[in-house]
């Protein structure tokens, strides 16, 4: 049942949705360069066979193969191990031989990564799943993020080294691409914590907030906390990863802004199976009722497992490269690293280093101005030292004057 469901994913981002995706690329590339590209498309007489470029990129993709990294980060006791498996790891436990809750997922309490290779048509895609501690039990839960920042800094660091070699090729991309970040379903908006830890990871990585335990809260209360959490994310700055908007051209841009509607998505996970009227079912069975965790009726897991895997999977990849990466290499080249400075400072990386770049000019000014001064002061002595000299000289040669 649930290799079928892998399956399933995949299939989906083999076809098609490779495809539109790079046209998307070409797309944005095309208008930017639209002020040179004036002229009228010529025809071409014969056939060069240039249209077969996609189709050999595409080819070129997939005998590469794909490389995915999704984190879950999130206070203690939320859910994040069992959505992980959930989503693609198949801990799933039968309904006879259920045990019992201190048998299964055990509080997790290092960062875990799990790779997982996920094969289908022939497209390889190898996805690593980073588990974290759950934060916020400590009596002291200032600085809590930090482990998780270094995580994702750590990853950047490699890609980097890795790329500033001679021998470039190949380089494998451990960087993380997406970070579920999970809200309790308090139902009364973010804690301090959340606002924190997102505001410290928003621009190092792409954040979906995931509402968990979604069974907990009414539809209609999770209506609410969706606004109110959307509204104070908004009010505290915090940059989540937004999902492009599909353009209308899209054969599916319609069921595409429903899911995306549906951010910050409200999920459920669960680790057993269980069997409804023949169908057997992801699910957790309540004494009033069952819920499937991969109903879009009853909760956003299918819509989170949809856009991450099947129809952003490569956007996020892009983002991660073309945004969070080149920022922090940017920190990094223009000298920061990982210095308190950077930590404070939420200036775009081309504003630090023109500020950088003139403070160092301050100072070398001022270092020319000290040079020029103690060459003044050498040449005074000097001047001062041959005046003496001659003074001697002259003294010296009126003594043997007088002694002649
Ligand atoms: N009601 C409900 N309970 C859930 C859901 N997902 C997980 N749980 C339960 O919540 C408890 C904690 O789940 P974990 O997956 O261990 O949570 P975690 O976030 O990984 O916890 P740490 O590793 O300690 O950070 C377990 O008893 C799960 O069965 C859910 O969607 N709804
Ligand atoms: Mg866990």
């Amino acid at each position: 049942m649930h290799a079928n469901n892998h399956h399933d994913v995949l299939l989906q981002n083999n076809g098609h949705h490779h495809s539109s995706d790079s046209n998307k690329i070409l797309n944005e590339r095309h208008e930017k360069e639209k002020p040179v590209v004036k002229s009228k498309p010529k025809e071409l007489d014969g056939y060069v066979g240039f249209a077969n470029l996609p189709n050999q990129v595409y080819r070129k993709a997939v005998k590469k193969g794909f490389e995915f990294t999704l984190m879950v980060v999130g206070e203690a006791g939320l859910g994040k191990s069992t959505l992980i498996n959930s989503l693609f790891l198949s801990d799933v436990y039968h309904p006879e031989q259920h045990p019992g809750p201190s048998k299964r997922i055990k509080k997790t309490v290092t960062v875990e990564s799990t790779k997982v290779l996920l094969k289908e048509n022939g497209v390889n895609l190898t996805l690593t799943v980073v588990d974290t501690p759950g934060f916020g039990t400590a009596v002291d839960n200032s600085n809590c993020w930090v482990p998780i920042v270094e995580f994702v800094e750590n990853k950047y660091e490699e890609y980097l080294t890795a790329e500033s070699r001679v021998h470039r090729m190949a380089i494998p991309d451990s960087r993380v691409h997406v970070c579920l970040y999970f809200i309790a379903p308090s139902g009364h908006g973010l804690k301090p914590l959340d606002i924190e830890f997102m505001q410290r990871l928003c621009d190092k990585v792409n954040i979906i907030p995931v509402i968990s335990k979604a069974d907990t809260l009414t539809p209609e209360e999770i209506t609410h906390f969706k606004k109110q959490i959307l509204n104070e994310i908004a009010q505290h700055k915090i940059k989540i990863y937004d999902f492009p908007d599909p353009s209308d051209e899209e054969e599916d841009a319609k069921t595409l802004r429903q899911l995306r509607s549906r951010v910050p998505f409200a999920v459920v996970g669960a680790n057993a199976i269980i069997e409804i009227d023949g169908r057997k079912i992801r699910g957790r069975r309540y004494p009033w009722g069952v819920v499937e965790v991969e109903s879009l009726d009853h909760c956003d897991f299918i819509a989170l497992r949809n856009m991450v895997i099947r129809t952003h999977l490569q956007d996020l990849k892009d983002v991660t490269n073309n945004v969070h990466y080149e920022n922090y290499r940017c920190r990094k080249l223009a000298g920061l690293g990982n210095d308190g400075k950077t930590k404070l400072s939420n200036k775009n990386p081309l504003a630090q280093m023109e500020e950088e770049k003139r403070e160092h000019e301050s100072k070398m000014k001022k270092m020319e101005a000290e040079m020029e001064q103690v060459f003044e002061m050498k040449v005074k002595e000097k001047k001062q030292k041959l005046k003496d000299s001659e003074a001697e000289l002259t003294r010296r040669h009126e003594e043997r004057k007088v002694c002649a």
